[in-house]
């Protein structure tokens, strides 16, 4: 089998890719390790900055986004009794979208077979080869049989623990990497959401987070030690720790009803650098990972998307070598900012087991200035909208 472009991964940054480029007429497969069913049950992201939305409008797939989503003009920060409100459209005339990861990739998913999009499910020990030569190619197993595909290019897609990332040789890559000490135990129920904007609360037993799918679709979080297991988390314990966490106003609203999903994530900052080598191109987790405090993950996939498609574009239609040398450099200087300011979000509005009296002081006094501050909410409004690309 021969394409121009192998992309490794059917999550949101893969088929993302493969639509793009097929809408430019440019030819690709899309391989993937998983089935759909198991694809689509992965809960994560639910906030979705204008690259994402933006994306999704050019391939003309937005229909159901646009239908079923919510549209969010501002969030909330909480510290004890008080709630100091980002008023996102005032600061940036943007907003940003409640709508799930899962219904993103189920939109993709669904219109990959009309629009002539090659997904490979289910395929084993992936491997790349070559991927310093002009003709690399991915080997699988489908079905038993061993199988290869060669391509011009690579697309690395396959997430934080995929191959595609390993088969840059340890000499020319470099990591930076913060591992944080908890993870945030999510549950999803069919209960409507206790706020109509996302609130992230700094309390004194810890860090919650009160965000939603829908009108009648809750996601709530909260930081647990990374020793937690989540058979000790009944749906009542985890409840009464939200009530108690997200303060007396949101525990009023708080409706209470059975868990769909709950799991608990570990927080991780990391960078992998360069994210092209040779003729592989590394999008999304591949190359990056960021806490989720401040819903950065899934459209830092995208905005790397919209870069590494670009550098594809440019190398196909136009003759345009440069296109894809470039790719790294512009897709690292937005995935650095975003690391800062899913990071400094993470640092504000967590308690971190090694803080003293300095460390909350420090909390304190940055929440006090960014509740008396114009710039400061500006700041934080253009972060959370998402960076231009
Ligand atoms: P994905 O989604 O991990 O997809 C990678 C795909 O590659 C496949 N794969 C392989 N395929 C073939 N061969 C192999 N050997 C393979 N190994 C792996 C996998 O099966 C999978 O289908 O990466 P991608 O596409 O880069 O997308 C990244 C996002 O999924 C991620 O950044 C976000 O979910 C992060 N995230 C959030 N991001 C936001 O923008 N807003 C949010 O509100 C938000 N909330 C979250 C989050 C992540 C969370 N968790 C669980 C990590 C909340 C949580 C709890
Ligand atoms: C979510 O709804 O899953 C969500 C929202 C905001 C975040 C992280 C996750 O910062």
């Amino acid at each position: 089998m021969h394409t121009q472009v192998a992309i490794i991964g059917a999550g949101p940054a893969g088929l993302l890719l493969g639509h793009l480029l097929k809408a430019e007429g440019i030819d690709c497969v899309v391989i993937e390790r998983q089935t759909p069913d198991y694809v689509l049950s992965r809960i994560r992201a639910g906030v979705l900055e204008q690259v994402t939305v933006g994306l999704m409008e050019r391939l003309g797939l937005d229909a159901r986004l646009k239908a079923e989503g919510l549209i969010e003009e501002g969030f909330n920060l909480a510290d004890g009794e008080r709630l100091i409100r980002i008023d996102v459209e005032k600061f940036t005339g943007k907003t940003v979208w409640v709508y799930g990861q899962t219904e993103i990739t189920k939109d993709l998913m669904d219109a990959a077979p009309e629009r002539g999009l090659e997904v490979i499910y289910g395929a084993e020990d992936v491997a790349l080869h070559d991927i310093e030569s002009d003709a690399p190619s991915v080997t699988f197993r489908r079905d038993g049989r061993e199988e290869r595909l060669t391509a011009r290019f690579i697309a690395g897609c396959d997430g934080f623990h995929g191959p595609s990332r390993k088969a840059i040789p340890a000499s020319v890559g470099r990591e930076y990497e913060r591992v944080y000490p908890f993870g945030w135990l999510g549950i999803l129920a069919d209960v409507p959401p206790c706020h109509d904007e996302l609130i992230y609360a700094n309390h004194e037993r810890g860090f919650a987070l009160a965000s939603m799918r829908s009108k009648t679709r809750s996601r709530y979080y909260i930081d647990v030690p990374l020793t937690e297991k989540i058979e000790d988390w009944s749906d009542d314990r985890l409840w009464d720790e939200l009530a108690v966490r997200l303060g007396p106003e949101a525990a009023a609203n708080m409706t209470r009803g059975p868990a769909i999903e709950k799991s608990i994530a570990p927080l991780r900052s990391y960078v992998f650098e360069p994210m092209r080598h040779g003729s592989l191109l590394l999008c999304g987790d591949a190359a990056h990972i960021v806490p989720p405090t401040g819903a950065k993950g899934l459209n830092l996939a995208a905005s790397d998307v919209h870069y590494s498609a670009a550098a594809l574009c440019g190398y196909f239609k136009h003759a345009d070598n440069d296109a894809v040398a470039a790719y790294s450099g512009k897709a690292l200087a937005r995935v650095w900012k975003c690391e800062r300011f899913s990071w400094s979000l993470t640092k504000l509005m967590h308690r971190f087991p090694d803080d003293g009296p300095f460390e909350r002081a420090m909390q304190v006094a940055e929440l006090d200035y960014i509740a008396s501050s114009d710039a400061a909410q500006a700041s934080i409004a253009e972060n959370y909208v998402g960076l231009p690309v």
